[in-house]
């Protein structure tokens, strides 16, 4: 059995794109491996937060996992934050890192872009979601291809030390999604679909209710052909569309294209705002029932000690390699 670990930050509201792209595949993955999810508020705090709204996030996304599917028997699902040794391990990275390395992270190099300084923590995020990895000795990591450079960072921090103090970590893999699985931003099918954007019209929350997921699809850009077909260089707006049918239904694309011969804009949009809420109805009546349940706490309470269990043994043998504390 595998063991495969991911985080997501507990910041704003999930939308379809982290779950076609991402979340999906945590769920379909706990069936036959050994599964780590963890809610990295520490990451969070590398831009200001809201403590009470961090806190509301963290628990949203917690009770989010577990209405799309994540079983907290089959899973270990955790905060970050609740398992010291997520700080303890990063710091003896931070101390076999380089700043060259992390300056050449375009992340940091995005969100510090014009800036004379940054927060420190901004700059080291990396070698934080390196020991996230590292201190589970995971084989698999399922991530966005945007993730692609920090998992590289932690496959080299990981060598680096192996090399230096003796075989201390397992060397990780990154399993990136495929390009199609992108869902574009609903008003501009060239960008993608984000937390962070500005018009709310251009991504679908998991827990936007029908009027809501009504008034993004109808609005959504298109182009003025007329035609159902999937074109991603000519046709972004539609081939976008259908690929959110697609993954909501099951259905392929040709399938679908074959579905709408004839048919204008309009009615296909209609079924999409069909088979999305109907999608994402169960996930929301779902996660109200978890939100305010004695077993979400009790769920995460459990899987922060698994976690800690692990991880503690990880921190251990660090420390004999390189010298810490007082030894065994
Ligand atoms: P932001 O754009 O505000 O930085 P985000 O929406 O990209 O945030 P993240 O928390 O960075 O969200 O991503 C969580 C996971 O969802 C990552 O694995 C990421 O690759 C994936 N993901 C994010 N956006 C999309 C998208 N539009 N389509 C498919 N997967 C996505
Ligand atoms: N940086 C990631 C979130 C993240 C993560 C991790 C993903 C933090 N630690 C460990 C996988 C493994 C992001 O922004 N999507």
């Amino acid at each position: 059995m595998k063991r495969v670990f991911s985080g997501v930050q507990p910041t704003g509201n999930i939308h379809i794109g982290n779950y076609l792209g991402a979340l999906k595949q945590f769920v379909e993955l706990q069936n036959d491996n050994d599964c780590i999810y963890c809610i990295v508020d520490m990451h969070s705090i590398t831009v200001p937060q809201d403590p009470k709204e961090l806190r509301k996030h963290t628990l949203d996304v917690a009770a989010l996992y577990m209405a799309i599917g994540i079983d907290p028997n089959k899973a270990t699902v955790f905060v970050q934050s609740d398992v010291p040794g997520h700080a303890e391990l990063s710091w003896v990275l931070t101390c076999n890192s380089y700043t060259g390395e992390l300056s050449r992270m375009t992340q940091f190099k995005d969100k510090s872009k014009g800036k004379e300084s940054a927060p420190t923590g901004l700059f080291s995020y990396p070698v934080l979601m390196a020991a996230d990895i590292l201190l589970y000795d995971c084989n698999i990591v399922p991530v966005g291809n945007d993730q692609k450079q920090h998992i590289e960072l932690c496959r080299d921090l990981a060598m680096r030390i192996n090399n230096k103090y003796g075989e201390t970590f397992v060397i990780p893999e990154g399993r990136f999604l495929k390009e199609g699985a992108r869902i574009m931003a609903l008003d501009d099918p060239t960008r993608k679909m984000s937390k962070s954007a500005e018009n709310p019209l251009s991504k679908i929350s998991l827990l936007d209710d029908e009027s809501k997921i009504k008034k993004a699809i109808m609005k959504s850009t298109t182009d003025s052909e007329g035609i159902i077909r999937f074109d991603i260089v000519n046709k972004p707006g539609i081939s976008n569309l259908l690929n959110i049918y697609s993954s909501f239904s099951g259905i392929t694309v040709q399938d679908i294209e074959k579905k709408y011969e004839g048919c204008g804009y309009g009615d296909f949009k209609k079924d999409l705002v069909q088979v999305t809420s109907e999608a994402l109805r169960p996930i929301r009546e779902r996660f109200e029932d978890i939100r305010n349940s004695e077993e979400l706490i009790i769920a995460l309470k459990e899987g922060a000690e698994k976690a800690n269990a692990i991880s503690e043994a990880t921190m251990s043998r660090v420390k004999e390699r390189f010298g810490l504390g007082i030894g065994k």
